[in-house]
């Protein structure tokens, strides 16, 4: 037997693919097609990979080597997310400076997807923390700052035309996206002071300084974006975050919320992440109305609605507590309830407000009037209504919603029917009951007819809306209107390890600098901790902050998610100083075909690059509406964690299986901590705890059994596999191949070690099937025959499909059965075994370098052309057939692809179950069309 050392393969092979770059492609644009094939980038932690990360790497990997056999220009790098928070985080653990741990993890991370035989190209490798990289995610950020969004033209213009504009009519005629809510005349905007001038023109800019509430992490000591908080507590970390209102650098990503909508139509994204951006973004239709108020004329109160039909019904006003009338509507004798409200308000985040049932809120003491009725309607303020989502202010409909239901039942508000539920026909039921009703409750559903409501009584909810809005149109009241869920998006972290935001502040004035002195490089800073105030340690550094002319640097940095919102357009130009990338390159690679990742980016990444991507196609700088073809989520490898059963006073252990039996769950408790020491290994645990004089409980065998969680694969758990011992011991193609064979790549998986030693067996075997025990290769040139063609091809048919579909793991089982049916055959044919190879090193690339060298290959397998399918091959030698006996089938006869006519009318005649039908009668006629017809006329 041959003796298959992947050690010393893999090594060959890496250091192969390395001195002749064999992975290193010609970026520039060529005649060939091209691929470009994505992971979404990691960043660089200081753990490393474990087992669970090369899952989507794998994948991307066989992909990239297929198509490049496919002769494709195959586009399939790597790089590093490397700043921001987690990275920033890990530093300050450690006491060591980013920039080292930076460099430390990234070369770790290549090192060990070097050992996994990926084909990324080196010359494409990039992280976003380098001043050569971060420099064009500053340039990107100074054009969202020099540019508004012209919603006439569906597109980004330059904010120099806006002025033009400005100076000759004002911005009466203006459709911009943006926060500006006063209009001007062209004589006005002469008159104003260049701070006013200022101060209007950054309500336009896509990248503009707000001030409203933001949250506030304190234990991160920066602001956090929506998408960055879950549950009321930072994504990274699980700090609490608060409400703070502060200025803030602002994407305005919502400018873009129709065309991100509309492009989710064209890409190949899972159904589950169009959904979430879907309702991330969140559109909704319907109006805005103005209310006047009872003894105020100079204010009016502005409601957004989606249900204008159910106007009669409304009985009562709510504002949020961060209303800016709240002041004004508060009564002297409401002022202490409604002071003792919003502080205990204050800190509730969105999510507690949203999901909390139990509605709270008080009176403001002041009234508004109702458009239709002039009826007087109370105005509270409750927090069950979001300041950042429509006016801030609704008006309340508690017959027909259920947080103004909820809220009228507890303060006693009048509740007004307006929309009658359909009658079920005389004893039938209605087909489709809609939610709430009857029982008490708010009737929410849009089916019925409208009741008390004057002059839309008797209309459908349809009509009804329709009418209103036409009518509060003419009454000049309000106005159709189109919102949008999904906020702005704060761009300022208050952390020293991000992009520096390249501004400059005069005179409470911010300006671009100038683009010829980008990159502004992040300086050295010894003390880079957060100063856990809402202010950038930046500001400590006092000589890279103050400039001449009394100009100051801007302070806060990007977020994390800067970085990654146009990678993927930097990777076939990385070295360009002049431009992100050319032009021309952009064009040859762009859209990306296949990106793959988590499926944790749904709503924050996917959509910031999206949104890049857009604004610079408005800009002429690409010309790609959406940066990914199509999109694939892998899932999760998990690992098993071992729990230990611990008493909460007494600190004694016990094993598992005890304490189902006959522990007390009040007093014991599972701390995964406890195995940390020892992993699985629970008896150095056992010596370790003995030791301090611990005490076991053992079951009757006396063993101490663990409880097993099969879980996230995750350090913090203690419960990873790290691929570098996988790929010492078994091999790196065995890891790949077993990965693979876990289940389809969209599955979450747990990890099982045990499992791999099937496919440690199956690459000895191929690995024997070509060589004998002096390693010679035993390979004859003999032509193959018909059955051996046959699996090859099938094969050929089956990877191929496989491949294409991501369906990597049924490829893993038809190796296995082709082997298995290649030995059975004895078959040892070049013409079979050196296509075999191409199909198989996509998995095994070391392996089947080495083999196909062995048989003589002189370059490597990664430019060999993938086998063709010969159909012929596959054909089957006798098919079954349907007989029908003039024009009626009323038979089935396995017959000989080859058979001729006289053939098959020899064995029809002698046919049983023909001759029944035919009742003796001679053929007339027999219609015989090889596969397809045979039909008997009598
Ligand atoms: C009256 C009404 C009657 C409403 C009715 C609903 C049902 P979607 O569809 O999610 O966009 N709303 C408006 N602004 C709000 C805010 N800032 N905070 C909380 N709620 C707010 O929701 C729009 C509806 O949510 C609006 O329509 C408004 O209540 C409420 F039978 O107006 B509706």
């Amino acid at each position: 037997m041959a003796i298959y050392n992947h050690r010393e393969i893999e090594a060959k092979w890496r250091q192969y693919w390395k001195e002749n770059k064999t992975f290193v492609v010609e970026k520039q644009p060529s005649d060939k097609p091209k691929y470009y094939v994505l992971d979404m980038f990691p960043y660089p932690s200081g753990s490393g990979l474990h087992v669970g990360h090369p899952l989507g790497y794998i994948a991307t990997d066989i992909t990239a080597r297929y198509k490049r056999a496919k002769g494709y220009n195959v586009l399939h790098p790597m790089g590093f997310d490397a700043f921001g928070l987690p990275a920033e985080q890990y530093a300050i653990q450690k006491g060591v400076h980013p920039v080292l741990t930076t460099k430390e993890n990234t070369e770790r991370y290549w090192q060990q997807m070097e050992r996994l035989g990926f084909c990324y190209d080196p010359e494409c490798e990039l992280r976003t923390s380098d001043a050569s990289y971060y420099k064009w995610t500053q340039w990107i950020f100074l054009q969202l700052f020099k540019h508004y969004y012209c919603n006439d033209s569906q597109q980004a213009r330059p904010i120099s035309a806006l002025e033009e504009v400005f100076v000759l009519e004002g911005n009466t005629k203006i459709n911009a996206a943006s926060t500006q809510k006063e209009t001007f005349s062209a004589a006005q905007w002469q008159a104003f002071s260049d701070k006013e001038k200022h101060d209007i023109l950054m309500n336009y800019r896509l990248a503009f300084q707000s001030f409203g509430y933001v949250n506030w992490c304190p234990a991160l000591g920066t602001v956090l974006a929506n998408d960055e908080v879950k549950e009321g507590k930072s994504e990274r970390g699980g700090h609490p975050v608060e409400r703070r209102k502060m200025p803030q650098w602002t994407l305005r990503i919502t400018a873009y919320c129709e065309r991100l909508l509309a492009g989710l139509q064209a890409v190949d994204f899972p159904e589950s992440i169009k959904l979430a951006q879907a309702n991330w973004i969140g559109r909704s239709e319907g109006g805005l109305v103005r209310y006047q108020l009872a003894g105020n004329s100079e204010q009016v109160l502005e409601i957004f609605t989606t249900r204008p039909d159910t106007i009669f019904g409304n009985t009562y006003m709510v504002i949020a507590p961060e209303h800016d009338l709240v002041a004004v509507l508060t009564t002297d004798a409401q002022k202490e309830e409604v002071k003792t409200y919003l502080a205990w308000a204050k800190n509730r985040s969105e999510r507690e407000r949203q999901v909390d049932t139990s509605k709270t809120g008080v009176f403001t003491g002041s009234f508004a009037i109702h458009p239709f009725t002039g009826k007087k309607l109370p105005i509270w303020i409750s927090d069950y209504v979001l300041i950042g989502y429509g006016t801030g202010a609704i008006m309340a409909v508690p017959a027909h919603d259920e947080r103004d239901y909820a809220f009228a039942k507890k303060f006693g508000l009048e509740i007004v029917e307006v929309i009658c539920p359909p009658q079920p026909p005389q004893g039938g039921e209605i087909e489709s009951s809609p939610q709430g009703g009857a029982g008490g409750g708010a009737y929410i559903s849009k089916i019925g007819t409208i009741i008390n409501s004057d002059f839309i009584t008797g209309m459908s909810v349809k009509a009804a809306i329709a009418t209103i809005l036409v009518k509060i149109e003419e009454k000049g009241i309000g106005k159709r209107q189109i919102t949008y869920k999904m906020r702005d998006v704060i761009w300022s972290r208050q952390r020293y390890w991000g992009e520096p935001t390249p501004i400059k502040v005069k005179n409470d004035m911010y300006y671009p600098v100038s683009e010829e002195e980008l990159p502004i490089i992040l300086p050295e800073m010894e003390d880079f901790k957060p100063t856990g105030q809402p202010e950038s340690p930046l500001a400590k550094a006092k000589d890279w902050l103050t400039l001449s002319d009394g100009f100051v640097r801007e302070t806060n940095t990007m977020p994390g998610a800067a970085g990654s919102s146009w990678y993927f357009l930097r990777y076939f130009d990385r070295d360009n100083t002049a431009h992100f990338s050319e032009r021309k390159k952009a064009d040859y690679w762009m859209p990306v075909d296949l990106y793959v990742g988590g499926a944790e980016h749904a709503v924050g990444h996917l959509l910031y690059s999206r949104f890049w991507t857009k604004f610079l196609k408005d800009l002429g700088e690409i010309s790609c509406e959406e940066p990914y073809k199509k999109l694939v989520n892998q899932g999760m490898i998990q690992g098993t964690s071992a729990l230990v059963y611990r008493h909460k006073e007494t600190n004694e252990y016990w094993s598992a299986d005890l304490v189902k039996n006959e522990g007390d769950f009040s007093t014991l408790y599972a701390d995964v901590n406890y195995v940390k020491n020892s992993r699985l290994d629970i008896s150095s645990f056992e010596k370790l705890y003995n030791e301090t004089g611990s005490i076991f409980h053992k079951n009757t065998q006396g063993e101490f059994l663990t409880l097993s969680l099969v879980e996230k694969m995750s350090k913090s758990r203690y419960n990873t596999v790290s691929p570098d011992a996988i790929s010492e011991e078994y091999g790196a193609d065995t890891l790949r191949l077993y990965e693979m064979f876990l289940g389809p790549i969209e599955a979450s998986k747990p990890w099982n070690t045990d499992g791999i030693s099937g496919v440690v067996k199956f690459l000895k075997r191929v690995y024997n099937w070509f060589l004998d025990e002096n390693e010679a290769l035993k390979v004859s040139e003999e032509a193959a025959t018909l059955a051996e063609n046959k699996a090859l091809h099938k094969l050929i048919k089956k990877v191929g499909e496989d491949i294409e579909n991501l369906s990597f793991n049924t490829s893993v089982p038809a190796f296995m059965m082709f082997l298995a049916e290649i030995i059975d055959l004895k078959c040892q044919k070049r013409s079979i075994m050196q296509p075999f190879l191409s199909l198989f090193a996509p998995f095994a690339p070391h392996v089947c370098e080495e083999l196909h060298e062995k048989m003589g290959g002189t370059s490597t397998i990664l430019d060999i052309p993938f086998p063709i399918l010969n159909e012929t091959f596959l054909q089957e030698d006798s098919v079954k057939m349907a007989i029908q006996i003039n024009g009626k089938v009323r038979a089935e006869m396995v017959l000989s692809v080859t058979a001729t006519q006289t053939e098959v009318e020899a064995l029809l005649q002698e046919n049983n179950d023909i001759l029944k039908w035919t009742e003796g009668k001679p053929f007339k006629k027999v219609v015989y069309v090889p596969k397809r017809i045979v039909n008997v006329v009598v």
